[in-house]
């Protein structure tokens, strides 16, 4: 099953997707995500000019030696461009070998665990309350577990919640520049504290609560918010500290009991592996297009799973429908799936290029029964929306310090 062709798609419904399409001798195709956000254009031109030349004439069904291939014969391992590329092609090459198997990508990972993944919403706000009514909101949509982010008072704009900036995604043509947000961890904690203690009152202690610091915090200022919300009982606290420096998460783990999570920039099963090993953390969240695609993340749930540690693989809008489709396969399978993010199905524009037959229900999201990943893609469709130059924002202290991001 020689592999034909390999096209490389950027589209823009709103957020820029790369869409890798694998096309074989007899026909078949498969789909891949390999959208890096901010650095889109990097990838497109790593899969071009390095990836596909060499995968041309190759078998498709050889999954795992084409991942080694790419992966070991490249003296330059890892890094978010590499990854994301190799991830593209092997979201793709497992939906070619369930769609000749005419199975769904999840039974030939090993069938199903449970019946639907449980899924955590977002409820963001400009402040405390305007936060809660979100929650409200998901809550009686049927979602059991929210994450909550609130704007900080007095500063100009916090991440998660882009304030005056919320429009961004909504300019046409190439964007401004990366927006600036503000940061105070004083104003965050007088802040923070209250949210959940607010949220704790008017919803009660069935709902799961989570919280994201998007690495704002030094590791000692992570522990005193670990213990500060441990009354709150969250079910895990994101990126409470960089990423880059694992001892962060000794330095947090010594101090308080709140569930880690951690792994949304992770590219490889070695950036899982001491934080894994030692127990450090309670969730990774690395996600398939990010860390190399279905094969590996398998691997890091199943050494995952020996530490006690459960997958939440990220969700955020700027991960394609071909990649949540990829977690939900691997949701619906891994014995230690803990919980999916999720930020809806897209917008009318994204499901009329991305077809696909999800559902949620109750705060469950059934993964599809299609042969493959069950996602399609529709080029002519995504032609009309296309490439606009987008940047993540940058955050600096309110002296103009430049941030953790
Ligand atoms: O900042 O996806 O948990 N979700 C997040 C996201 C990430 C973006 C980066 O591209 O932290 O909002
Ligand atoms: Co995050």
């Amino acid at each position: 099953m020689k592999i034909k062709e390999i096209r490389v798609i950027v589209c823009n419904p709103g957020r820029n997707f790369v869409t890798v399409k694998v096309i074989t001798e007899n026909g078949t195709y498969g789909l891949g995500d390999a959208t890096l956000n901010g650095r889109e254009m990097a990838v497109v031109t790593y899969l071009e000019e390095h990836v596909v030349p060499c995968l041309i004439g190759r078998d498709a069904q050889n999954i795992e030696d084409i991942w080694q291939y790419l992966y070991r014969g490249v003296y330059w391992r890892r890094g978010a461009i590499t990854m994301a590329a190799i991830a593209a092609i092997d979201m793709a090459l497992w939906d070619i070998k369930g769609k000749v198997a005419g199975l769904p990508v999840y039974q030939l990972l090993g069938g199903k665990s449970r019946t639907a993944v449980t899924v955590y919403a977002h409820a963001n706000g400009e402040n405390i309350e305007g936060t809660l009514d979100e929650a409200e909101k998901l809550i009686k949509q049927g979602f059991k577990a929210i994450r909550l982010q609130s704007a900080i008072p007095d500063l100009a704009v916090t991440y998660g919640v882009l304030g005056d900036k919320k429009d961004y995604f909504e300019l046409q043509g190439d964007r401004p520049l990366p927006p600036e947000q503000e940061w105070s961890t004083k104003k965050y904690f007088n802040m923070i504290e209250t949210l959940f203690a607010c949220a704790r009152e008017r919803f009660g202690h069935d709902i799961d609560l989570l919280h994201d610091v998007h690495s704002r915090l030094t590791p000692i200022e992570s522990a005193k918010l670990g213990k500060m919300l441990e009354p709150y009982n969250l079910l895990f606290l994101e990126d409470a500290s960089i990423a880059e420096n694992q001892d962060n998460y000794k330095v947090i783990r010594q101090h308080t009991t709140i569930p880690l999570a951690i792994g949304e920039t992770y590219n490889s099963i070695w950036d899982c592996k001491d934080l894994i090993q030692n127990q450090l953390i309670d969730y990774i969240r690395v996600a398939a297009t990010h860390a190399g695609g279905i094969t590996p993340l398998r691997r890091i749930a199943d050494f995952a799973s020996i530490y006690n540690v459960r997958t939440a693989p990220h969700g955020a809008p700027d991960l394609s429908p071909v990649c949540f489709s990829a977690h939900m396969h691997l949701n619906i399978w891994a014995p230690n799936f803990g919980i999916q993010e999720f930020v809806g199905f897209g917008n009318d524009i994204s499901n009329k290029i991305f077809k696909q037959d999800m559902r949620l229900e109750n705060g469950m999201v059934y993964v599809s029964e299609e042969p493959g990943l069950g996602i399609d893609f529709d080029e002519e469709e995504a032609k009309k929306h296309p490439y606009k130059r987008s940047y993540l924002p940058v955050c600096r202290l309110e002296d103009g310090t430049l941030w953790h991001w």
